[in-house]
């Protein structure tokens, strides 16, 4: 018996996938049909598939054509499938040509004509492509990490730049995007914005933009006020427009993950939080620092996330201690911070005048997480106990450092409206707030 298998989304199933699933049937006896998951769409940048996994299956398996439906889940699962299904041909629609080759190791590899004229992108309620615009200030490394990311989703189209210094970057294709000159022009020309300006522009640039009718995701902290960071979630409710934190480690799968576990008492109760963000630079030759991201605006909103998202917000005392560089325009060198909540403590410490170990530790009356540095884009974390036969590892695949997740999220937000998950508005009103507090001396303690 001739066994073959074929993969795809199938999703709004039409002729050109019948086609194919037809003709992938003739080439044997017995036809095995891979339908990938959800997660795995969303993985290779496939965001914008309509029905859910149980509808594609539905669709296939009305079709007749499969004596067998398989999910498809992970990178690889394609030779593990050819090998335990014993299958003698893998084939794929031409648009593939080439790109499964490495599969004739296993099998023989069959490119099929793919069905001129019909694809489900086209099906697709015709929603053209996200016009995502990028406001840039100092921070040029990260905005190029974005304008790499946005490639690998579907959905976005990056409209242009505006605010960053375009001769950096003239050996890339980054050079070939639009440089608008005025704000207005790259807002016109687009239909949402990343914005990395400093964080001292953060309010005036997410408010032009919300009154542009513009969706927002701008660095965190949002503002550098809780009263101005609480008046543009408003204004962003009331246009109906998606204003979302950028804190990469959120919208990553492994950080998901551990949120989750730790939330499910597999620790026990949680007692304290130990988390530490430090990138070193030399400071000596810099003078002015009013367009640097200080140690508390580069750092502080990763760093509190995981004490936030896992104990709360609501601590009765916090203490902050922290060393400048220059006191007067606010830069730290590190900041150290201790929360006391009525049932656990939490301490973070952030710099980039300072050198230290990037790990978080989650301590509960059972056992404890560890993640190590750097944890903030990590896709490994450990559940430790007393017992080290109880220990557990555990690993997710991490692309673009979150990035990825992240923008896909944020599409996803516009299109489906299907609400913010990843960070609370409690929790960014609350980073807000402690950034106040650092910037007005609030509770601060300086050292020498
Ligand atoms: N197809 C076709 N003609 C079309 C549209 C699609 O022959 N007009 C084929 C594709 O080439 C593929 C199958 O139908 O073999 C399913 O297509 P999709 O649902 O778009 O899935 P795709 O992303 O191509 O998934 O890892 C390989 C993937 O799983 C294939």
């Amino acid at each position: 018996m001739k066994k073959v298998i074929t993969y795809g989304t199938y999703d709004l199933l039409h002729y050109g996938h019948i086609r194919l699933l037809e003709r992938a049937k003739a080439l044997g006896d017995y036809l095995v049909v891979g339908v990938t998951s959800d997660g795995f769409d969303a993985m290779r940048g496939k965001i914008n598939v309509e029905q859910p996994l149980m509808e594609r299956v539905e669709a296939v398996r009305k079709t007749g054509l499969a004596d067998e439906i398989i999910i498809e889940e992970y990178e690889g699962q394609k030779i593990n499938d050819i090998q335990r299904l014993g299958i003698d041909i893998f084939t794929v629609g031409s648009d593939w040509e080439g790109y499964f080759d490495y599969l004739k190791d296993y099998c023989e590899v069959v490119y099929l004509d793919r069905t001129q004229g019909i694809s489900s992108s086209e099906l697709r309620s015709s929603k053209s492509a996200l016009n995502l615009g990028l406001v840039g200030g100092v921070e040029l490394g990260i905005l190029k990490k974005y304008f790499e990311e946005s490639l690998a989703v579907n959905g976005i189209e990056v409209s242009g730049i505006y605010g960053a210094d375009q001769s950096a970057y003239h050996e890339d294709k980054m050079s070939t995007l639009p440089y608008f000159n005025a704000y207005e022009e790259l807002l016109e020309a687009s239909d949402a914005v990343y914005i990395i300006s400093h964080p001292s522009h953060h309010y005036r640039d997410v408010k032009q933009a919300l009154e542009a009718g513009k969706h927002v995701l701008v660095e965190s902290p949002i503002t550098l006020k809780l009263e101005q960071t609480k008046e543009l979630f408003n204004l962003a409710k009331e246009k109906k427009l998606v204003l979302m934190e950028a804190i990469k480690t959120a919208y990553s799968t492994a950080y998901s993950r551990l949120l989750l576990l730790a939330k499910s008492g597999k620790i026990g109760d949680i007692k304290s939080i130990d988390v530490t963000c430090t990138s070193w630079k030399d400071y000596r030759d810099v003078s002015d620092f009013s367009e640097k991201w200080n140690s508390m605006t580069a750092w502080g909103p990763t760093a509190l996330l995981p004490i936030f998202q896992m104990i709360g917000t609501e601590y009765c005392d916090k203490t902050m201690v922290t060393q400048f560089l220059n006191e007067a325009q606010r830069f730290d060198a590190f900041t150290q911070l201790n929360f006391i909540y009525p049932n656990a403590v939490a301490q973070m410490k952030v710099g980039k005048g300072i050198k230290s170990e990037g790990d978080l530790r989650i301590t509960g009356t059972q056992g404890y997480i560890y993640v190590p540095a750097p944890w903030w884009k990590t896709d490994y974390f450990e559940l430790r106990f007393e017992n080290q036969n109880q220990n557990k590892r555990y690993f997710y695949q991490l692309e673009g450092e979150g990035i990825r997740y992240e923008l896909v999220a944020f599409v996803n937000e516009i299109t489906y409206h299907q609400g913010n998950t990843f960070i609370d508005p409690q929790v960014s009103y609350q980073i807000a707030q402690i950034v106040e507090d650092f910037h007005k001396g609030k509770d601060l303690k300086i050292i020498k």
